[in-house]
């Protein structure tokens, strides 16, 4: 425990260093690892979505000139963009730097990650005709994932790193669109007007993302988190007829390789336990439901992640802290809790305040 009673702390606008996350002999005996698995902990384990990114001048300094997805083949500048966040606010965990759609671009689907936009994919999938042109994944496509994991893996010693990939409704929200959407509305038309269409795109895409996690946990990765940042958008009825499944063939590619699986999304409140169903061992919970809330819908059974509102990292340090002492005590209900925010770090956050976060959690978590 700090020795500074947390109501002098100062602002979060005066410098801080950060307090690295209590050590653990391993990775698999992480904070981190053995949170997820509702095991006892020294400590909250603590990391944010997009906590590698333009929040970081550091990042803003190295990514200048390359573009989004050579970055993201190029296994040095994967490697240092990860381990940024992790020198620089003390979390538990790092999460490699890559995009969801970098499995698409390994296959052959002519995409690009256009600054201030996202995803852009030239011949969006609508036929059955585009589906064939969408081959499987092999470990072979991504050397370079491989390369920068087991580089990653020996320079991070014993803090984890957690590997990910992209859901397939959220995949094919992106292929079937074209781009960005708020409203998936080509995407619900296929998914409801041609079933079997839809099904055999989800099925080729759970292979692509199962693939994907699993050259990321052989390579070395502890953890793994599947983002189906989308599916909030569905209600129960249509993500247990249409997604549920195939979210499962995803985590399943991973089940015999004995790390923790992280399910999350926005807006999935309602959702939670089937999510939790899928095969997670932790159900990742944004900020619209309350860790309490999301326990008791998740009828115990899971481990929880998160969910600090990330719009709270700009109010003033008082109601920020109050609003992560309250997550961090809600957490001790949960068969294990991580951290993390309620969705990805905002571009605009002074990580100044990421790095108080980190400190606050473990002081106040620290058992
Ligand atoms: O040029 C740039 O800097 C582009 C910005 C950027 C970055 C830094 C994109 C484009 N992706 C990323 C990295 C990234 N993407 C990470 C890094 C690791 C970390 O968390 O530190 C991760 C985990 C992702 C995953 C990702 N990409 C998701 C799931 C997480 C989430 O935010 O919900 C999604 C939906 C994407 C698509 C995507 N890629 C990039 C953008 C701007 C978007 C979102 C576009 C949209 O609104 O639909």
């Amino acid at each position: 425990m700090s020795t500074t009673p947390a109501t002098t702390t100062p602002g979060p606008s005066v410098a801080s260093a950060p307090s690295p996350a209590p050590a653990s002999a391993s990775p698999a005996e992480s904070a981190l690892v053995r949170a997820a698995r509702g095991q006892s902990v020294s400590h909250t384990p603590v990391w944010f979505m997009r906590q590698a990114g333009r929040s970081l001048p550091e990042y803003r300094a190295v990514r200048e000139g390359t573009a989004m997805l050579e970055a993201c083949r190029t296994p040095d500048l994967v490697a240092e963009i990860t381990l940024q966040p992790v020198r620089r606010h003390g979390v538990d965990a790092a999460i490699f730097f890559s995009d969801i759609v970098v499995p698409l671009d390994a296959v052959g689907v002519d995409l690009d990650i256009v600054p201030g936009v996202g995803p852009v994919v030239a011949q969006p999938i609508r036929t059955r005709a585009d589906l064939d042109r969408l081959p499987a994944l092999t470990p072979d496509a991504v050397p370079y994932i491989t390369e920068a994991v087991r580089r990653l893996v020996a320079e991070l010693g014993p803090t984890p790193l957690i590997g990910f990939a992209g859901a397939p409704f959220t995949l094919a929200s992106y292929l079937v669109e074209g781009g960005p959407s708020r409203t998936h509305e080509k995407t619900k038309a296929l998914m409801v007007g041609d079933p079997s269409l839809w099904s055999d795109l989800c099925a080729r895409l759970a292979q692509i993302s199962g693939a994907f996690l699993r050259v990321q946990v052989e390579a070395g990765a502890s953890a793994v988190q599947l983002f189906d940042s989308w599916v909030g958008a569905l209600s129960r009825a249509d993500y247990a007829a249409y997604v549920q499944q195939h979210s499962a063939a995803a985590l399943a590619a991973v089940a015999d390789l004995d790390v923790p699986r992280i399910h999350f999304g926005v807006g999935t409140g309602e959702l939670l336990d089937l999510m939790g169903a899928a095969g997670a061992e932790v159900v990742g919970v944004d900020y619209r439901v309350s860790v309490t809330d999301a326990v008791r819908r998740l009828g115990g059974s899971y481990a929880v992640q998160g969910n600090l509102d990330p719009a709270l990292l700009f109010a003033p340090w008082a109601p920020l802290e109050g609003a992560v002492r309250r997550i961090v005590a809600e957490g001790r209900a949960a068969p294990g809790h991580i951290f993390n925010l309620g969705h990805g770090v905002p571009p605009a956050t002074d990580p100044e305040v990421l790095t108080r976060v980190v400190a606050l959690v473990h002081e106040v978590s620290a058992r």
